[in-house]
């Protein structure tokens, strides 16, 4: 029920690096039209680093591992696109929808077809106040079953990333800091957390991918690759327009799968687009690094 790209199939086939890539971010992280043209220039990154990416979605039912520029398109602009979770993949097939899928949905699929690297945002989390709402992201459990490196630039402090770094230590997820020791906030480079390791080049990386799943230890791994400094947004900033975007959704009663989504466009909304830049910029750096996992992995 997977369709590859001829370009992703060959590449698989002849143990050439890929890295796939989620779209809920295009169609539920980023307005249009910034976020086909993201989705377009974090392909061309992961090209000239001589890997081949592989957006997966879901159109008229069919899982698609790989887009055309016309599927980046639609994905990007349509309104009828479904966040689709774990949950959703089933329903989203058998009634022919289109769907963009969520780290959870695209580790699980990226897994089927192959693929050990995969390059996104942010990762869900335990959001705050879970302790009363029971919302955990199915993104981290996720990450028990499905054996990809999932590049992001940490989480963002919408969620409880204390929790969420509790979580990820009990379903045994490696939790890898790139060139810091301390786990990154999205939009900061600081949270105030440490990372249990830190590691400083992709080889090294490749190496502990190689050896985890060499010892059949079953899972992802989560590699947390801080925004660049020129493109940051202090903690001091953005932790104010956070807190407000929350409380909003709060009143408005947004729950479930919709409180992701709200928040990130409330952001954008209250800092006048200066989230939503910092944004694109990470999930940039996170392909340039994404390329040279999966070309190091490759080799192994
Ligand atoms: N974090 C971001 N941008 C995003 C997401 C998370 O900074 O676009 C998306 C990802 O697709 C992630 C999903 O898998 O939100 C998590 O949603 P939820 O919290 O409903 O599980
Ligand atoms: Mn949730």
């Amino acid at each position: 029920m997977i369709t590859l790209h001829p370009e992703v199939q060959e590449a698989l086939n002849n143990n050439q690096a890929v890295v796939a890539l989620e779209s809920t971010i295009i169609s539920h992280g980023m307005p249009y039209p910034q976020n086909v043209q993201t989705a377009r220039e974090v392909e061309d990154i992961i090209r000239e680093h001589g890997a081949v990416p592989a957006t997966i979605a879901i159109l008229d039912g069919s899982i698609k591992v790989g887009l055309s520029d016309d599927e980046l398109e639609m994905l990007g602009s349509h309104k009828d696109v479904l966040k689709v979770s774990i949950r959703d993949l089933p329903y989203v097939t058998a009634m022919k929808r289109n769907g963009a899928t969520t780290v959870a949905s695209t580790m699980r699929i990226a897994h089927r077809a192959g693929i050990s690297v995969f390059v996104t945002g942010g990762l869900g989390g335990v959001h705050r106040g879970a302790e009363t709402t029971f919302d955990v992201s199915a993104d981290l459990t996720e990450f028990t079953l499905s054996n990809v490196a999932v590049i992001s630039a940490g989480v963002k402090s919408i969620l409880d990333i204390g929790l969420t770094l509790e979580k990820l230590e009990t379903l045994g997820v490696p939790v890898i800091g790139y060139g810091t020791p301390e786990f990154p906030a999205f939009y900061s480079r600081a949270s105030g957390f440490k990372v249990p390791m830190q590691l400083d080049t992709p080889t090294d990386i490749a190496r502990v991918m190689k050896d985890k799943w060499a010892l059949d230890l079953v899972g992802g791994l989560s590699i947390a690759n801080p925004i660049p400094l020129e493109d940051e947004i202090p903690a001091s900033t953005i932790d104010p327009h956070i807190e407000k975007a929350l409380q909003e959704a709060h009143e408005k009663g947004i729950k479930g799968k919709d409180v992701t989504p709200f928040l990130l466009s409330r952001i954008a909304e209250i800092t006048a687009g200066q989230s939503l830049k910092s944004n694109i910029a990470l999930v940039k750096n996170n392909a340039h690094l994404g390329a040279q996992i999966a070309v190091e992995f490759a080799k192994l």
